[in-house]
């Protein structure tokens, strides 16, 4: 017996709505990189962990050029990673993958409600994805979680 119906029928009947989206019920798998090195799948792994999600995480291995073959290619158009699957709903591209997660499931919001303000996280991510690009470049994930003692 569900909850919500346990306790109304108790004498103190507390009614405890349910959850907006039964979120445990939800299968998430996120894949990601093997060496965990790819900013655009931790930009998707930081959503599933700020929103307190449950989730599979499973890899491929670029380098093995994993990401080429046929059940890969099958969820994600540009074999690329990060992948989402959601109850058989594959999205590729990190910033799809944020916002889909921000708009279908409750906990706390990643991004502002305000459309100025949305807007504004938008456009920082546009240019950390473009115009930042030789930043990234100098500041790789490589650069900075594999080599020793990086120089700031
Ligand atoms: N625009 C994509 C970029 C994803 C991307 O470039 N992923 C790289 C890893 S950092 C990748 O999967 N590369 C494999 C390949 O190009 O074959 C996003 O934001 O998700």
């Amino acid at each position: 017996m569900h909850l919500t119906s346990k306790l109304a029928l108790s004498e103190t009947a507390i009614s405890i709505p349910p959850p907006a989206q039964p979120i445990m019920s939800s299968s998430l798998k996120l894949y990601v990189d093997a060496n965990y090195l790819s900013p655009f799948a931790m930009f998707a792994y930081v959503a599933l962990q700020e929103k307190k999600l449950p989730h599979e995480l499973l890899t491929i291995n670029l380098k093995a050029k994993q990401q080429h073959e046929q059940d890969y290619a099958a969820l994600s158009l540009t074999r690329k990673v990060p992948t989402l699957v959601h109850d058989g709903f594959a999205l590729s591209e990190s910033s799809a993958i944020t916002e889909y997660l921000d708009e279908s499931f409750p906990g706390v919001a990643l991004y502002p409600t305000e459309p100025q303000a949305r807007a504004r996280a938008r456009q920082i991510q546009a240019w950390l994805r473009t115009d930042l690009v030789p930043v990234r470049q100098e500041r790789s994930t490589e650069h900075v979680f594999l080599t020793a003692n990086p120089q700031p």
